[in-house]
């Protein structure tokens, strides 16, 4: 099991984005570093073809035994999964080894990005510490539809999905100027998910 404390007030989070081509893995990256450090963009191809990490320490985040402490955030960003580049055998490859190198014992949470106005039809996704992070919720919003209303009407492998995660879900729009106000409320509950999991890590399985 890895440690959750870098030292006594610095808590670590660190985050893996998964999810599809496209969906907005970078972005949410961005948000959650309040940075523009991964580069993003419209593709019918890929725009991150390698994995990447990044890292931010946020002064005085959190309190931790009545005190102040820190939040040492790193988050790798990967290419999108599955992607006609490559073979899926490679791509895990790849990844599990980039996790290997940047988290020692895995990380803490899973941040699965689905763009939340498309029709989501993969199948097989069974994580536990995992969050799932809806983009382009702003198109949502934009058809006056109540975000969590349109979820109840998920059919399918999107339904599948969100029980499975037991409905951790977090609507994100990514192209809000706002980087840092959009992404705190989202680190904080990728936060509030490590400390419920007593900041354990997650292994990662690469055998299927
Ligand atoms: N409106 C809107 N656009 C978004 C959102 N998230 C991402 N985008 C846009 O969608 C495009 C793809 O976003 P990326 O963050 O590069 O997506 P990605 O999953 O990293 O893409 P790949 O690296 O190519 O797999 C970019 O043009 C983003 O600006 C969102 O929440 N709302
Ligand atoms: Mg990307």
């Amino acid at each position: 099991m890895g440690t959750d404390l870098v030292e006594s007030q610095t808590v670590a989070l660190d985050v893996l984005l998964l999810g599809t081509l496209q969906s907005g893995k970078s972005s949410t990256g961005n948000m959650l570093l309040g940075s523009r450090d991964f580069r993003t963009g419209l593709s019918l191809g890929a725009v991150t073809r390698d994995c990447q990490l990044r890292r931010r320490v946020f002064p005085a985040f959190l309190r931790r035994h009545g005190d102040k402490a820190s939040l040492d955030l790193r988050v790798l960003d990967t290419p999108g999964y599955p992607n006609s580049l490559r073979s899926p055998g490679i791509e895990k490859q790849i990844v599990a080894e980039a996790v290997k190198q940047a988290f020692a014992g895995g990380p803490h949470i899973v941040a699965l990005v689905v763009r939340v106005d498309v029709p989501f039809c993969e199948d097989g996704h069974h994580l536990s510490h995992a969050m799932l992070v809806l983009s382009h919720a702003g198109n949502v919003d934009q058809a006056g539809v109540d975000r969590e209303e349109y979820l109840r009407l998920a059919t399918g492998p999107f339904h599948a999905l969100l029980t499975s995660l037991e409905h951790r879900h977090h609507f994100v729009e990514n192209s809000s100027p706002w980087l840092q106000m959009e992404g705190k409320p989202l680190l904080e509950r990728l936060l509030l998910l490590s400390r419920r999991n007593q900041y354990r890590r997650l292994q990662l399985r690469v055998s299927e």
